[in-house]
Order: structure tokens, then C-alpha cells, then sequence
């Protein structure tokens, strides 16, 4: 923080960078794991930050929060069983609880400093561990998985950029991992950057899922608070013949009025769609 603004300058996205105006700094310490920083922000509301970059806004974290939960959730008939990686924020908890089906959540966060901030600072976030289905794991995300077989209906990861502790959630093990601790039909959905910026690692992610996964396909959000506006997911299916792209579970537009800030059944579908040059390069 230089002259009362937040600047997220990283070389995963070189010559640019988002910058807020920070009103004060909440909280700042090391980790075991990384540099954890909450501010209140002029017009974003408080931000969390982890070794230098966004990771949400009170603002917009509903955009992605949402999305890469509901593309998962609901491209599966009936998920009882659901494990988060990563999250630690609790966005992603508090949209998975949303779906009645739900009976059993796990979340699994490398850092315990990430859950008790946001429990501290994010109380909107923070939320989705209050329900009682919910049980927290503080560890790898790799390794959980490693002792986890036929499981889950659908797993949710919400990880931080491949540089730091999330490095190995983006590599070809940790998807075998994933297929692996899935029930039959299972469902997973990732973190998968952006395609102004990551269009190499973007096509590799999804070789690599297609190479596990018989279904997968590349989705993305708009997001003003990410590098470059935008962030990617993959979603994947265990189920050949699923199609991930078009829901299998709708709610009723009342209920996706009460329910979602941004999510819908049409975006579900129409996030699949990418400019031409972002196809191209992942035929
Ligand atoms: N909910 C949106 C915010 C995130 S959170 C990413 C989380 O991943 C962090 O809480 C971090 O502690 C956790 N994490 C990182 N590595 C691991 C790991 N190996 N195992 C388990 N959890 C991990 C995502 C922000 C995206 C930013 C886009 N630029």
C-alpha cells in the first residue's frame, strides 16, 4: 500500500494492475503459508488479500462465488455429498448450502489465517460455515484427496493462483486425485484463470482434464476485482454423457431472484461461449 492505494502488481499479469483506494488496514500478518492483508476499501467494501493479490471484494465476490459453485451444483441430479478445496473465505460454502439437497459439506483450506480473518471480516462470506452440515478440515487440499476415494458428488475448488501454496492444484495428479474421490456421475469445477492473461496454462489445464475426465470444458465470469475483469473454470464430469453446459437442475425464476446475485440459468449456459480467439485455442 503506497499513498492510500492498494496496488496488485504480480508478474502473472505483467505491465498491469488493478489498484483500490484503501480507507484502512484491517488486519496484516504471515502466515505459515503466505502474507494475509484485509483492508476496507473507498467503494468495494473490505477486501481480502493473500500474498499480494485479490482474492475478493465485498463487492463483486458473488460473481465468482456463485458461478463456480452453481455450474458444479447444479450439472449434478441430486449432490448430497460436496467437498470444497480451498474457499477459506466461505463464499463458496455459503452457496453450496443453498441447494436443499446438501448433506454433508466439507471445506479443506491450507490456511487456518484465511478462515479466522474472514470469520472476523467477512461476515457475509463467513456465513456459510454457521450451517450445521458444514465440517472444516485446516490442510492441503492435495493431500485430503490423496486418502479419499468414491466420495463426493461434486468438488469444488476455489484455489488461490498457481504461485504459492496452490501450485500443485493446477497439475495433471491433482485431477486423477479429484476423479478419483468422486461417486459415479461426480462433478468438479476449478479455479482456471483468465484468457486475456493465462491462455497457455488455460489449454494445458484442459488437456490435462480431458485426459482424465471424459467431459470438460472451459467457462468464465466477469469479475471487475480480477486481473482483467474476468476468471475462468474448468468443469468437469465423471459421466461421458452429461452435458455440463446446460444445467440439469433449474430453480424457478422467483427462486433465482431470492437466491442469486448473478447466477441464472441462461449465464450457466451462455459462459461456455468464448471469443473466437479463446476457442481456437482450446479445441
Ligand atoms: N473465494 C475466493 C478466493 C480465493 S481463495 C483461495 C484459497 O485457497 C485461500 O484461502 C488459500 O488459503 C487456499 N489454498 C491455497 N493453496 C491451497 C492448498 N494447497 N490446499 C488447500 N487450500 C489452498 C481464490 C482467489 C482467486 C484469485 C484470482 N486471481
Amino acid at each position: 500500500i503506497k499513498d492510500g492505494w492498494f496496488r496488485e502488481i504480480s508478474d502473472m499479469w505483467p505491465g498491469q494492475a488493478m489498484i483500490l483506494k484503501v480507507n484502512q488496514v484491517l488486519h496484516h500478518e504471515k502466515s505459515k503459508y503466505q502474507d494475509v492483508l484485509v483492508f476496507e476499501s473507498s467503494d468495494h467494501g473490505t477486501v481480502l488479500v493473500l500474498d499480494n493479490v485479490i482474492q475478493c471484494t465485498e463487492r463483486d465476490e458473488f460473481s465468482y462465488q456463485e458461478m463456480i459453485t452453481h455450474l458444479a451444483m447444479n450439472s449434478h441430479p441430486n449432490p448430497k455429498s460436496v467437498l470444497v478445496i480451498g474457499g477459506g473465505d466461505g463464499g463458496v460454502l455459503r452457496e453450496v448450502v443453498k441447494h436443499e439437497s446438501v448433506e454433508k459439506a466439507i471445506l479443506c483450506d491450507i490456511d487456518e489465517a484465511v478462515i479466522r480473518v474472514s470469520k472476523k471480516y467477512l461476515p457475509g462470506m463467513s456465513i456459510g460455515y454457521q450451517h450445521p452440515n458444514v465440517d472444516v478440515h485446516i490442510g492441503d487440499g492435495f493431500k485430503f484427496l490423496a486418502d479419499r476415494k468414491n466420495e463426493f458428488d461434486v468438488i469444488i475448488t476455489d484455489s488461490s493462483d498457481p504461485e504459492g501454496p496452490a501450485e500443485t492444484l493446477f497439475q495433471k495428479p491433482y485431477f486423477e486425485l479429484l476423479y478419483g474421490a468422486l461417486k459415479e456421475g461426480g462433478v468438479i469445477t476449478t479455479q482456471a484463470e483468465n484468457q486475456w492473461l493465462h491462455l497457455p496454462l488455460i489449454t494445458k489445464l484442459k488437456k490435462d482434464c480431458k485426459e482424465v475426465f471424459p467431459v470438460a470444458e472451459y467457462s468464465y465470469t466477469t469479475i471487475p476485482t480480477y486481473p482483467s475483469g474476468q476468471i475462468g473454470f474448468m468443469v468437469c464430469c465423471k459421466d461421458a454423457n452429461r452435458d455440463v453446459k446446460t444445467p440439469l437442475r433449474t430453480w424457478s425464476p422467483e427462486e433465482e431472484d431470492k437466491l442469486c446475485k448473478y447466477y441464472n440459468k441462461e449465464i450457466h449456459k451462455a459462459s461456455f461461449i468464448l471469443p473466437t480467439f479463446a476457442r481456437k485455442a482450446l479445441k
